[in-house]
């Protein structure tokens, strides 16, 4: 590990990049000081937590995220020199930071009223509204910064935020790598939730509904297939749902955990997960889809769950395997109550560095 130095008397000055050195995540992501215009890998942070239900902070994960990123020894034993194209993460945008923080004072509200058992239909259905009426726009702000970042010819990484903030580029993606009106890319889905559900409290686009809303989405704009690991809470509608569509694969947590407790492998309980794919894979990562150990200050933390090193081993599968990663996601790294959460973002920095490492290997 490095130490990250806090002498930065300049700001508009770009130091040398010196790999073995550190530098402040302030000059960049991993401290790698290079231009967007230079970078091959360009991430979009979203810090967005409108509907989080449980825990908050996670609108905090791309701030944390960043900070922790300049700890990270840039030579990976996997991946080894791939961060030589350059990973960028975009501005933390003010301006969905403070709608984030308005409509999400809107939508406890909506939560509180029920709780009460209020029979003000009138009032919550107006509050509702105005939440899906905001979401939608961060949505539509989603899509078109993504098929910007596509448009320049960038392998695409978004950094949430809640788990509701893909659906824009997930959508922008999937319309990216279609033909004849169907889309060639298959979801990996790695999350404790199967988020599945039809609107939650109301909420269209809450964050335990992505999966349902990219699976609604026009045929062409919707992935050809989504599999599910790590899943080990959802209810009954999410189980009948996934049962009813041909196009889901979830491998269920405790499923899998009887499968390793008997004996098996996680390598050979890994490649039937990697066979579900097809050859173009866009990874969506809730960060709670590992074990609570790995991300105590998450929003909806579940025992049980993937360890780093099963998911490391995954996605050196999947590169493996000849697959192409054409987009990723990691979102839900949280701070909880605090500003801070050095651990969450420690983990989540690394996790995003692999996801960057191998987006540049498998699109060689
Ligand atoms: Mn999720």
């Amino acid at each position: 590990m490095k130490k990250e130095s806090k002498n930065m008397t300049d700001a508009k000055r770009t130091p040398k990049f010196d790999a073995t050195t550190t530098i402040s995540s302030e000059y960049g992501i991993f401290g790698i000081p290079i231009p967007e215009s230079e970078c091959k890998v360009v991430l979009l942070p979203v810090p967005w937590e409108v509907t989080t239900s449980y825990g908050r902070g996670a609108s905090n994960g791309p701030r944390i995220i960043r900070e922790a990123s300049a700890q990270i020894d840039l030579f990976d034993f996997e991946t080894k020199t791939a961060y030589e194209a350059g990973y960028f993460m975009k501005t933390i945008s003010e301006e969905i930071q403070n709608n984030s923080k308005k409509y999400k004072e809107l939508a406890q509200k909506v939560i509180a009223l029920r709780t009460e058992m209020s029979d003000d239909e009138k009032q919550i259905n107006a509050l509702i509204s105005e939440v899906n009426a905001a979401s939608k726009k961060c949505t539509d702000w989603v899509y078109t910064e993504t098929k910007k970042i596509l448009d320049a010819g960038k392998l695409f990484g978004l950094v949430g935020g809640d788990h509701s903030t893909p659906l824009g580029a997930i959508r922008a993606i999937c319309e990216k790598h279609s033909a004849n009106q169907k889309s060639e890319v298959g979801i990996l889905h790695l999350d404790a939730h199967s988020d599945t559900r039809c609107a939650y409290q109301g909420f269209e686009q809450s964050h335990a509904s992505i999966m349902y809303n990219v699976m609604n989405l026009p045929l062409g704009s919707r992935p050809h297939k989504l599999v599910q690991v790590g899943i080990r809470d959802f209810c009954e509608e999410e189980f009948d749902f996934i049962n009813s569509r041909s196009d889901i694969k979830t491998f269920f947590d405790i499923g899998v955990k009887q499968r390793l407790l008997k004996g098996e492998s996680w390598a050979s309980v890994a490649a039937d997960i990697i066979s579900e794919l097809p050859q173009k894979v866009y990874i969506s990562f809730d960060i709670d889809g590992l074990d609570p150990r790995f991300c105590p200050s998450t929003g909806t933390p579940v025992i049980g769950g993937l360890s780093a090193d099963e998911v490391f081993f995954l996605f050196n599968l999947l590169a493996q395997s000849g697959r192409q990663i054409v987009g990723f996601d990691l979102n839900e790294v949280s701070t909880g109550d605090a500003d801070e959460a050095e651990w969450d973002g420690n983990v989540g920095a690394r996790m995003l560095y692999k996801l960057c490492s191998w987006s540049i290997v498998t699109n060689k």
